[in-house]
Formats: structure tokens, sequence, C-alpha cells
């Protein structure tokens, strides 16, 4: 199994953008954009305009996680920045989530769908065979460096035994705290990409290449066994 990994750019040091992203360019498989309105959650951080500064420099497909109360005030925005795939939370979008998931696939993007820690899969039956990315969040949205919730190990069984059953096309994405200490349960239980924050990469080193390096470090022994010298 090879695992992808989605660096999350509010974790990143943005006085560094070009150096990180020119080292991220070559070694990662997703950028993970958090995007908030302060109502949803009680944060603010990445914008379109990030992902239009981040497409100049990049050709590797950019998850844009909104985090808003209105996601079609924005889904509109974060495609014509160049975002590839728009991951929306199913709290918020039970009004209009047919309609949502038609334009983005009109416009020939992705469509995510991003569970909070206390919504249960259920709740995304009726549209889940046209989810591209699930994420499941293992944190509460909107901060960066919680606690993981420990619970949602059975949420992820639960995302991978559903894909296999019924060949549901979506990626398991998991959303906070992937870092050493939940590696191993994490792709244990059937997480496919990580998107690895300030305790997963960010923290591990001031250059980024370096962070890398001792990430994938861990997760060769942790969940392959595998000691790299
Ligand atoms: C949280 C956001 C996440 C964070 C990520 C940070 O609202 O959606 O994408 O950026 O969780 O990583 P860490 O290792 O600090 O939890
Ligand atoms: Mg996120």
């Amino acid at each position: 199994m090879t695992y992808k990994f989605s660096p999350s750019l509010m974790c990143m040091d943005l006085s560094k953008f070009k150096e990180q992203v020119t080292a991220l360019n070559e070694r990662a498989d997703f950028y993970h954009v958090d995007i908030m309105d302060g109502h949803f959650v009680k944060n603010i951080t990445l914008s379109p305009f990030f992902i239009e500064q981040l497409k100049k420099m990049s050709t590797l497909p950019i998850d844009a996680h909104l985090m808003v109360e209105k996601p079609s005030d924005f889904v509109d925005m974060v495609i014509d920045a160049g975002a590839d795939y728009i991951s929306l939370h199913a709290e918020t979008i039970n009004g209009d989530a047919f309609r949502l998931i038609n334009h983005i696939k009109d416009k020939g993007k992705k469509f995510g769908v991003v569970l909070n820690p206390a919504t249960p899969i259920e709740s995304i039956r009726h549209y889940i065979h046209h989810v591209d990315k699930l994420t499941i969040m293992t944190v509460d949205p909107g901060f960066a460096g919680q606690r993981f919730v420990t619970e949602m190990i059975d949420k992820i069984k639960e995302a991978k035994e559903l894909k296999e059953k019924n060949q549901y096309k979506y990626l398991i994405t998991i959303d906070g705290s992937c870092n050493e200490r939940t590696f191993k349960q994490l792709t244990d239980a059937g997480a496919e990409v990580l998107i690895v924050g300030t305790s997963g990469l960010f923290n591990l080193d001031e250059d980024v290449s370096k962070a890398w390096d001792l990430m994938m470090e861990t997760f060769e022994k942790e969940v392959n066994n595998i000691a790299v010298n």
C-alpha cells in the first residue's frame, strides 16, 4: 500500500513560502488549504488568493477544505483560484448537496466531503457514491495543534469497509494530528491520505526538507517497520 501525504499549508512558515513550496513540490502528493469564515469555526486562515499564488508555483493537486457556513458563496472562488478538490463539510451542505456536487463536477473538479468528529458517515449516505475524497476529521475543525480524537479510528474502519463493499472511489483522508503517535493506528484502520500539519511535519525542523525526511523516517519505522539510516 502506498500512502499519500498532503501538507496542511496553514501550518507552514509563510515567510518562507517560496522555499517551502519548492521543497514540498518534490515530495508531497497534494496540498491541503484550509479556508475558514470565522463563523463555522472561530478562526480565519488561508484564502482563495492564497490558492491562486500557490497555483503559480505548483502542479500538485490542491485540496480546498472549506470550513464555512455557506459553501456556495466560496465554491466558485476556490475553483477559479485553481483548486482541484473542493472539500465541503457535510454539516454545511444539507440544503444544497446535490446542486453543489453537480456544479463542482460540471466544472471538471473533484468533490470532497469532510466529516466533523461528531458527524456519522450515515449522514452522507445518499451522495457517498459521488464523493472523490472523504476526509475524516480527527480533531474538531478550526485550529492546528489539537489532541487526536481516538474515537475516529472506528469511523475510518467503517469508511474502509464501505468503500470495499460498494467499490466506492473516495480516497480516505485524515485531517488532524496525523503524526508519529498516530500514523500506525490511522493506516491500520484504512487511512490512505494523511494531512500533515504542525505535529506531523512543520514542527519537526525549520528546514522543511529535513522535516519531511524526519517524518518519513518515523513513518517507515512505525508503519512499514523499516529502519531508515
Ligand atoms: C484544522 C484544519 C487542519 C489543520 C491540521 C493541523 O481545522 O482543518 O487541516 O491544519 O490539523 O495539523 P496538526 O498536526 O496541528 O493537527
Ligand atoms: Mg483542514
